[in-house]
């Protein structure tokens, strides 16, 4: 996702403009033989659901964002000189969505969840990955309980392909790994599953850092002489936005933005600073958020081997010119 495409864009990201994160290629699913089996030791009566029965039953909308853990690589790269291996994502590894759908609780609940449940493991429909099989990723017993839901909406719409059609699960605050797409089984597990999408790949990772973006390109001109209002959007998958300070001068100076009154929302907080750059030239927008837990962005990430979880401040060039 271009951040510049968030410009004038409401709070929402756009079906055509969210970033797509696949394994392998996006399966086309005919939701008329597509169904949902929920099986394993945790449940006491395994079954299989139709899509009209999924859209049939109780349903909740949320707002949330689905972000993958790799999402800012590139900077380790660009800022820090550790380059890590995988996609080189700039920042727009993330989307905010209005998701419908119904909650994994009823659906385990349906199913007869037994108490000693541990883990749930979904699983995909797209073509397994290199040697490793479907893309499968155990989710704990007690997070599935909470505030998972299997969507079938984004946005007011029927999922597009690419993101999931017919359903898929929306993990609240966590990896994008764990919203699992194109979902074909729920195994429930009554105890620990090890799968390489959690042992191999994305381990020991849940929950995603803070981080903030300018919605600008990279290296975006603007106009000296003029007010500038720069916008921005903050986030973090533990907890809600409480302060955002931002650094029009590399990081020497730095001052609180304006928030749009979006603080009860647990995705991210738009927020926005005026600016009348007094010369031409080169310049560094630094954004710094911090979490309702207290954490705040640092200066640097330590060296991460996949490049997940790159939280520090973004160092966002652009250029400022006359005329
Ligand atoms: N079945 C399946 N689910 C998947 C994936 C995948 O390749 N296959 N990719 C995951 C990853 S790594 C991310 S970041 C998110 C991305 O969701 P999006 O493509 O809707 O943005 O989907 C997750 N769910
Ligand atoms: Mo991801």
């Amino acid at each position: 996702m271009r951040w510049e495409a968030m410009a004038g864009v409401g709070y929402h990201t756009p079906n055509d403009r969210f970033f797509v994160r696949n394994h392998t290629c996006t399966p086309l699913i005919d939701a008329a033989t597509w169904r949902l089996r929920i099986h394993g030791p945790g449940v006491r009566c395994p079954g299989e659901y139709t899509y009209p029965q999924l859209l049939a039953m109780p349903a909740r909308t949320i707002d949330t964002a689905i972000e993958c853990a790799g999402n800012g690589r590139s900077l380790y790269d660009t800022q820090q000189h550790e380059p890590a291996p995988g996609a080189q994502w700039g920042l727009g590894a993330i989307g905010v969505a209005r998701w419908r759908g119904v909650p994994l609780s009823y659906l385990l609940r349906q199913a007869g969840v037994r108490p000693d449940a541990v883990d749930v493991v979904a699983r995909g429909l797209d073509a397994p990955f290199e040697d490793h099989g479907r893309v499968r990723r155990p989710l704990p017993a007690a997070k599935a309980m909470d505030d998972v839901i299997v969507a079938y909406e984004m946005n007011g719409e029927p999922l597009p392909p690419d993101h999931g059609f017919p359903a898929r699960l929306v993990v609240p605050g966590w990896a994008g790994i764990a919203s699992i797409k194109w979902l074909g089984d729920l195994e429930v597990a009554t105890k620990k599953i090890f799968t390489p999408w959690n042992t191999l790949f994305y381990r020991d990772i849940t929950t995603q850092p803070v981080k903030s973006a300018f919605e600008l390109a990279w290296d975006a001109v603007l106009r000296l002489g003029v007010p500038h209002v720069l916008h921005g959007r903050s986030w973090s998958g533990r907890g809600r936005i409480t302060r955002v300070e931002v650094s029009l001068d590399g990081g020497r100076t730095w001052r609180q933005a304006e928030h749009h009154g979006r603080r009860l929302v647990g995705a991210w907080l738009p927020w926005h600073i005026q600016w009348a750059p007094r010369t031409p030239g080169r310049y560094v927008l630094m954004a710094r958020a911090t979490d309702e837990t207290g954490a705040t962005q640092p200066l640097i990430t330590p060296r991460h081997p996949f490049g997940y979880h790159f939280d520090a401040v973004a160092q966002h060039p652009i250029h400022v010119v006359s005329g």
